[in-house]
């Protein structure tokens, strides 16, 4: 049996365990191949595979539904179901996605990229099937970081609505993208080293009765699988949920788990099955190092070096790098971090002794993170949350009535504001200054280089007034001219860049270097345009801006969020007040969810290119 000859899970049923082994080693190939040559998320999925082969061994898929959490360890399972031919275009412009995606393929029953949403999700779908009086199985796949989220507790707590099987795979190996914190996941941790015992060494056992005394003593055999899971159950807190809890299982090996879905499928009730697995499996450097390959750029296999080293600070370090200055003469600076240490720059800040004790990963609960961070501002202290922009969507109630309503000091820093490329539209940060704001009280800023951010990161820690949002894109820095010394910036203010006439470009943040691409266009046509660079998105300047208006003929906004309700609509507003206003071009991301690709090739297709900007600036002039 070879991966290339499975277009279904139908191709496996059947096969010997052996031959499932073997399927596992290819496919482990492919998937390190795939991303040593585009990158992806290596790690979580290494440790995914024999968990893939054996669901969709026993189970009825696509009929039967496998929902994965947050999708990023779900490769195997897209190899197995018929896009082994597609694999190799994954993550790029028209490949298919990283991450699960309805419309990709029937086996795709959710999609996902943001965590903790399987839960929720498979009970819906379980609820769905009792409703229409169904009888297929449905299972939620999650991870022990993924379960550290919110939501999945909420989704616990409602899930006996279903008297059907509802199975919940609690795939544990011990990470988030950093190692899994909290108290929930020390639980866990003691569930591993407590009891591994096997349901289906007692599952063997039962199956050893003739099948003619099984059935007249089914109800008796029935009590007697729910006594053994009763006393050699270690997990009470489940059980306590009325959620019946069976493992833990070694998630390697094939025969095992085969035996216990088998099981499980023909138990009614809500099942957690709890499976331990290793990140980055069998892939030595991703095993020894899994929060360095959980997300990975394209590598040698044979020493796993990185084949284009960034050539220059990530913005992400700068802003690590910049806090950890600032934290160390600022005591009350207290940095928060939802499961993304390294990957929002606060890593650094945990090392580092003088800060290490202010510095709070609170697991992927986003929601948590604002709220917490509101309760330390209002004792005086100066909360950072740093956190993706696609992830900081999820904590917007907290943002408006934890943190805004009430006037609090809280620095927000969105990481990934603007498109972030082959993690497509899932990650994307296309919405944060049209969520942020319509918010009262919120001031949001954009730095347009480095050094204006380091100068941002200093203001906003300043800022006593309320909250204040501090975003930028996944980029590297333009220089490595960083300098030491920090500016106040007066808040709402813009920086002229240059005098010129006719045409006047707003940059917003780093696409100021569209507006400086689209200027050297202009140039050659004759038109000088006058470019600012906004810096602030709120509070606006609006005398000085529409003095500025009044000089103008054209006035194009460049942005990476969506025009609609971005800083374009916010310019808008201010012309809508104007009696004779200059026409107004608002450039950005669509009101559309916008695919995955390289950044800049988006942007092209966009018409968010030098040329793509500059062409509609001329089409309004003529
Ligand atoms: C709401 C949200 N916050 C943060 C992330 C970033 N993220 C992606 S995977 C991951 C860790 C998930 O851990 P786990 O569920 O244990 O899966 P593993 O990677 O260990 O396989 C995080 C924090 C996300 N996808 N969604």
């Amino acid at each position: 049996m070879e991966l290339k000859d499975i277009s279904s899970p139908k191709d496996i049923k059947g096969a010997s365990i052996q031959e499932l082994e073997n399927l596992a080693e290819e496919i482990r190939a492919v998937i390190l191949r795939q991303v040593s040559e585009h990158g992806g998320h290596l790690s979580s999925s290494l440790g995914a595979v024999e968990l893939a082969i054996a669901l969709h061994y026993v189970y009825d898929t696509p009929n039967d539904i496998l929902i994965w959490d947050v999708g990023h360890q779900a490769y195997a399972h897209k190899l197995l179901t018929g896009r082994y031919e597609k694999f190799s275009t994954m993550r790029q412009r028209g490949g298919i996605s990283g991450f699960p995606k309805r419309s990709e393929s029937v086996y795709d029953h959710f999609g996902a990229g943001h965590a903790s949403t399987s839960t929720s999700a498979g009970l819906g779908f379980a609820i769905a099937r009792d409703l229409a009086q169904k009888d297929n199985q449905v299972l939620a796949i999650i991870g022990d970081g993924s379960m550290t989220g919110g939501m999945v507790f909420e989704a616990l707590n409602n899930s006996n609505q279903t008297k059907k099987n509802f199975t919940i795979i609690l795939n544990d190996n011990k990470m988030s993208i950093s190692p899994s914190v909290g108290a929930f996941s020390k639980y866990l941790s003691k569930l591993s080293v407590k009891h591994r015992h096997s349901l289906g060494e007692f599952s063997r056992f039962l199956r050893s009765i003739p099948k003619h005394l099984g059935n007249k003593f089914k109800g008796l055999i029935d009590n007697a699988k729910l006594a053994f899971e009763n006393i050699m159950n270690p997990g009470q807190l489940f059980r306590d949920l009325s959620i019946r809890y069976f493992g833990p299982f070694d998630g390697h090996n094939l025969q095992e788990l085969i035996e216990i879905f088998k099981e499980i499928k023909e138990l009614p009730n809500v099942c957690l099955v709890h499976v331990l697995t290793q990140k980055g499996k069998g892939y030595d450097p991703a095993a020894i190092d899994p929060i360095k390959w959980h997300g990975s750029d394209p590598f040698h296999i044979d020493d796993g070096s990185v084949i284009l080293e960034k050539p220059r600070p990530t913005l992400t370090s700068i802003f690590g790098k910049t806090l950890l200055t600032l934290a160390k003469q600022n005591k009350k600076i207290v940095g928060i971090s939802a499961a993304m240490l390294d990957g929002c720059g606060l890593g650094i800040l945990k090392e580092d002794p003088e800060t290490a004790d202010r510095i709070f990963d609170v697991g992927i609960a986003e929601e948590h993170a604002v709220t917490f961070a509101a309760g330390l501002a209002c004792e005086g202290f100066t909360p950072i949350v740093a956190i993706y922009s696609t992830f900081l969507q999820r904590a917007y109630d907290q943002i408006i009535h934890d943190v805004a309503l009430q006037n609090l000091p809280v620095v927000f820093i969105l990481d990934r504001a603007g498109l972030v490329g082959s993690d497509g539209p899932t990650h994307h940060g296309a919405l944060d200054l049209s969520y942020l704001r319509t918010i009262p009280n919120m001031v949001i800023m954009a730095p347009s280089d480095e050094n204006e951010m380091r100068n941002m990161i200093y203001t906003a820690t300043q800022y006593k007034n309320g909250p204040i949002a501090l975003r930028y894109p996944r980029a590297v820095t333009w220089t490595n001219d960083i300098r030491t010394e920090f500016f106040q910036l007066p808040i709402g203010k813009f920086r002229t860049v240059s005098k010129g006439s006719k045409v006047l470009l707003i940059g917003v943040g780093f696409m100021l270097a569209k507006c400086l691409d689209v200027a050297g266009i202009l140039v050659k046509k004759s038109i000088k345009p006058t470019i600012i660079d906004a810096r602030f998105v709120k509070p606006l300047d609006t005398e000085s801006y529409k003095e500025l208006f009044r000089e103008h003929s054209v006035v194009a906004t460049v942005e990476d969020n969506s025009i609609t309700g971005g800083f374009g609509s916010a310019i808008a507003e201010i012309l809508a007040e104007m009696k004779n206003p200059p026409r107004l071009i608002r450039i950005g991301l669509p009101d559309a969810f916008v695919g995955q690709g390289e950044i800049e090739e988006l942007r092209e297709e966009l018409g968010i290119s030098g040329k793509g900007i500059s062409d509609k600036i001329l089409a309004a002039m003529k």
